[in-house]
């Protein structure tokens, strides 16, 4: 190899570090303390990635618990900030970065409404969901009367008194008939 081409490989090796040193530059990270964010539902998400001398349209890279990773384009190209919005996941966020210099947050996190009906009265009365988003849950809505998950649990309060028209020592059986207990009682005595 002439010394004309190695020198002429050498500076290429130089200029092939030097623009990875530059690439590696361009990169800002997630604010730490915005990563984990999420909503308990769909989310909009804007991110802003400030530089203080501006920038060309860069792109933003999120890695998200529960969509995987997203790469999308700037809504919004400022003189020294860029605009990312993403609607849809709801998180955590696990990673975000841009190809960009300077400082990237998340801005804002809209979760939207608290509750989104899955049904229009109340289904499951024991999943602790609203499911018609009326404001009541499981056994408090009136949807859920009758149905054997609101029974009330007996709660035993001694043995079965004979009279009275409770099962007090809760087998099923209430007053005479609680064979067992009331057999012998005189309020059950055959008239
Ligand atoms: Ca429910
Ligand atoms: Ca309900
Ligand atoms: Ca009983
Ligand atoms: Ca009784």
């Amino acid at each position: 190899m002439s010394k004309r081409k190695l020198t002429i490989g050498l500076a290429l090796v130089a200029l092939a570090v030097g623009a990875l040193v530059a690439i590696q530059a361009l990169a800002a990270d997630l604010h730490g303390p915005h990563v984990g964010s999420y909503c308990d539902g769909p989310g909009d998400w804007h991110f802003v990635n400030t530089q203080t001398r501006g920038a060309d349209a860069g792109t933003l890279t999120v890695t998200f618990a529960d969509a995987g990773t997203l790469v999308v384009g700037p809504s919004q190209v400022n003189h020294n900030n860029q605009h990312f919005d993403i609607s849809g996941p709801s998180g955590p966020v696990t990673a975000a970065s841009t190809n960009l210099p300077g400082r990237l947050v998340l801005s804002d996190l809209d979760c939207g409404p608290d509750c989104v009906p899955s049904s229009s009265k109340e289904l499951n009365c024991s999943d602790g969901i609203d499911d018609d988003c009326d404001g009541y849950i499981d056994c408090d809505d009136v949807d859920c009367d009758g149905n054997p998950a609101c029974d009330d649990p007996c709660v035993p309060t001694g043995p079965e008194v004979c009279t009275g028209g409770i099962d007090e020592d809760c087998d099923g059986d209430i007053d005479c008939d609680d064979y067992a207990d009331c057999k012998n009682d005189p309020a059950c005595a055959p008239s």
